[in-house]
């Protein structure tokens, strides 16, 4: 009993620490996902619109180069170096732009070229055919490096950042590559390793330690955008704000089901409920014996609560709160059940032997035992005038319901004693009313017996009572030879207590019925061990 209490105690602090965990744990997880797929879409977008300029920026090079072509100008003319200008100066990405002659630059939007400048080596070429030098230092201007396209016999030189002109954070770093991983532009100086491993690899989204990353891909050229992990913070904490609680009000939820089921479990009520579902009423049977032979004639049958540790929790302890609630049916046919598994041979092999079984007051008024009895006793062969049972005044609140119970116990064939007789307020004529068949006297007025106390002429009385009603008598709680005796002189017929024997398991009452009849045949000369 104590085991199952801790084991319940422990599996309710054990589930309601995980049903506090787990909902807060995972409100945490959920929020950090939520954060982390956020804030690389915002990534992702970033990147994709860097791409777009990027091309954009390529368009507009590869459009200034086109209509540089036509219509052809005498080279290096005023014409046509005021033509380079216009464009140059139309082209907002473009700085500058220059005519090449067999290798040598010849004039350009400024002017003619004065110097020998060589046309810069070609680090690749796009897919439209633009050739491209990432790195070149201006002939004009003392500024950073610049980079040139070149296509059809002129340049333009453009400044890279114009291909990552887009609005974004300061600790957003982008780079721009061509498809072979070569760098052509960046922003806030992107971390040159993982450009490198993500300029080669597949993915579009991820994080290292240290870094969340987003890749774009279009026209043989990629975008990356990163940013520090540490930047998540902010964005958690917006997730967390709005999940946490969540995942607090769940748990509290489920911790308080557990505490609310766990109390339920451990309450008087709640242990017994288990202990109709395991079964774990066993029954006693307690000898009831003539007292003129000491025949045993019958037993009366003890319901015992067996806790799963084996103690044997007494009826008084558990009947009136398996009454009030109900479960006082399902333990009756346990009762039931138990009879006529255990003594079932016995009743059919001895047919003046007969159980006794306790009724409840709810088992009086709804007559559902007499169903039960019926139902279970059916092929066993066992007679319904070998089980009796036994009502106490307790089961008359309604008396019609009881009236019509017993009525139809006795037309099924059963015998109905009336349980405690003398400690209730009902009056012989009411009880006259009630369709019976023994009395069984309250071991009280048996306990005055010999006592020179005012209740034993009482005694006297129920006995004379029980006698005019021409009823069978049961003394019960008889336990001294002082008390059989005075009952025997006054003609009462059935007698158990301990004198006799104390309630038995079920083994023990078939040795104890057996040696009773033996000893019996062996005192009238009879041949012994016949019944056994
Ligand atoms: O022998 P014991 O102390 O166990 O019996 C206590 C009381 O419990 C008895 O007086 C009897 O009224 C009640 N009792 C015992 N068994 C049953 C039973 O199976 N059903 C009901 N309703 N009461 C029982
Ligand atoms: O159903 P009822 O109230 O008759 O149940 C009988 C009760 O009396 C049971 O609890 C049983 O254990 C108890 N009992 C039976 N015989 C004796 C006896 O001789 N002495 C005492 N003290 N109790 C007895
Ligand atoms: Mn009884």
């Amino acid at each position: 009993m104590e085991l199952r209490r801790s084991r319940v105690i422990a599996a309710a602090i054990l589930l309601g620490l995980l049903g506090a965990i787990v909902p807060i744990a995972a409100m945490a997880y959920i929020s950090w996902t939520i954060a982390v797929e956020k804030q690389q879409d915002n990534l992702e977008r970033v990147a994709e619109q860097t791409i777009m300029r990027a091309g954009r920026t390529f368009e507009d090079a590869k459009l200034a180069l086109d209509s540089l072509a036509y219509p052809r100008l005498a080279p290096c003319s005023p014409q046509h170096i005021a033509r380079m200008r216009v464009i140059a100066f139309n082209t907002p990405s473009v700085a500058e732009v220059g005519y090449i002659e067999n290798g040598r630059l010849k004039c350009t939007s400024w002017g003619v070229e004065e110097g020998e400048v060589d046309k810069a080596p070609i680090d690749y070429v796009t897919p439209d055919g633009l050739e491209v030098t990432t790195h070149v230092q201006p002939a004009a201007s003392m500024g950073n490096p610049v980079m040139a396209l070149h296509y059809g016999g002129y340049s333009v030189l453009m400044d890279p950042a114009r291909f990552v002109d887009i609005l974004v954070e300061d600790d957003i770093s982008l780079a721009l590559a061509n498809q072979d991983g070569l760098l052509i532009s960046k922003l806030n100086s992107p971390d040159p390793a993982l450009v490198e491993t993500l300029s080669s690899g597949e993915p579009r989204k991820g994080m290292t330690s240290s870094s969340f990353y987003a890749v774009a891909r279009d026209r043989g050229l990629i975008a990356i955008a990163m940013e520090p992990r540490a930047n998540l913070a902010a964005k958690l904490r917006e997730e967390q704000f709005l999940l946490l609680p969540v995942g607090a009000f769940i748990a509290i939820f489920i911790v308080g089901i557990v505490a609310w089921l766990s109390r339920k479990r451990l309450s008087p009520l709640g242990e017994l409920s288990i202990a109709v579902r395991k079964r774990e009423f066993i029954v006693h049977y307690q000898p009831i014996v003539e007292l003129k032979t000491g025949t045993c004639i019958g037993a009366e049958a003890l319901v015992r609560w067996q806790r799963p540790d084996g103690s044997l929790v007494r009826p008084d302890l558990f009947i009136p709160l398996a009454e009030e609630s109900g479960l006082i049916l399902p333990i009756t046919d346990q009762v039931i059940e138990a009879i006529i598994a255990e003594l079932g041979a016995l009743l059919r092999m001895d047919r003046s032997l007969h159980v006794a079984v306790n009724l409840s007051a709810a088992d009086v008024t709804s007559g559902r035992a007499l169903d039960v009895l019926e139902d279970r006793l059916a092929g066993t062969e066992i007679e319904s005038r070998q089980i009796w049972l036994e009502a106490t005044e307790r089961g008359f609140i309604d008396i019609d319901a009881a009236r019509a119970t017993l009525a139809r116990a006795r037309e099924r064939g059963h015998a109905v004693a009336i349980d405690d007789f003398g400690t209730g307020y009902s009056s012989l004529q009411y009880l006259q009313g009630l369709p019976m068949d023994a009395l069984k006297i309250d071991k009280s007025f048996i306990d005055t017996i010999g006592r020179n106390s005012a209740t034993s002429s009482v005694t006297s009385h129920i006995i004379e009572m029980a006698k005019t009603l021409d009823l069978h008598i049961v003394a019960e709680g008889v336990e001294t030879e002082e008390q059989a005796d005075y009952l025997k002189a006054r003609d009462v017929n059935f007698g158990q207590g301990w004198l006799f024997s104390k309630p038995l398991p079920a083994p023990d009452f078939i040795r104890y019925y057996r040696n009773a009849k033996a000893s019996r045949e062996d005192g009238r000369g009879n041949i012994r061990g016949v019944a056994a």
